[in-house]
């Protein structure tokens, strides 16, 4: 099967912390933290899906920064690709309106405190060693 559909996670970046939310469905992932995201749909760019789905998710506006280099296979044919985001002036801040139950604001040393998904946890060491330093995040 050679068919693939990327996955977009939004490593979103501020005041130094990086945003972690918690699923609350499908049972199989509930519980467990992820970077908030989505599939990209069919003629959407990646960075046009990560403010969508941040938008319809967390009710904030977003906008894309760049993309992490990598990509992390998810169950067939789903692939993770990351993108830094940063919330847009005037923002209403995040909240967990569909998928999450809970969101957390990490900072230096608290990004392992949650129970990432076991395909986010590559992504997310990808993120740290992107942007760690500059962000103040390591
Ligand atoms: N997914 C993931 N890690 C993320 C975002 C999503 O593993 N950071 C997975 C969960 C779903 C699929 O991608 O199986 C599609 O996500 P969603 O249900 O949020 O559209």
């Amino acid at each position: 099967m050679s068919e693939r559909i990327v996955v977009v996670g939004a490593a979103l970046v501020d005041d130094g912390r990086l945003l972690a939310a918690r699923r609350s469905a499908p049972v199989e992932l509930a519980g467990r933290w992820e970077l908030p995201g989505g599939k990209v749909e069919p003629g959407e760019t990646a960075d046009a899906a990560l403010v969508r789905e941040l938008r319809e998710e967390l009710g904030v506006d977003a906008e894309a920064c760049g993309r992490v280099p990598g990509e992390w296979p998810l169950k067939s044919p789903y692939v993770l690709q990351v993108w830094t985001a940063r919330l847009r002036p005037g923002s209403a801040a995040p909240e967990p309106l569909e998928d999450h139950d809970e969101l957390r604001w990490l900072g230096p040393g608290e990004i392992w405190d949650v129970d990432w998904l076991d395909q986010d946890v590559p992504a997310v060491r990808q993120t740290l060693a992107h942007l760690g330093a500059a962000e103040g995040l390591t």
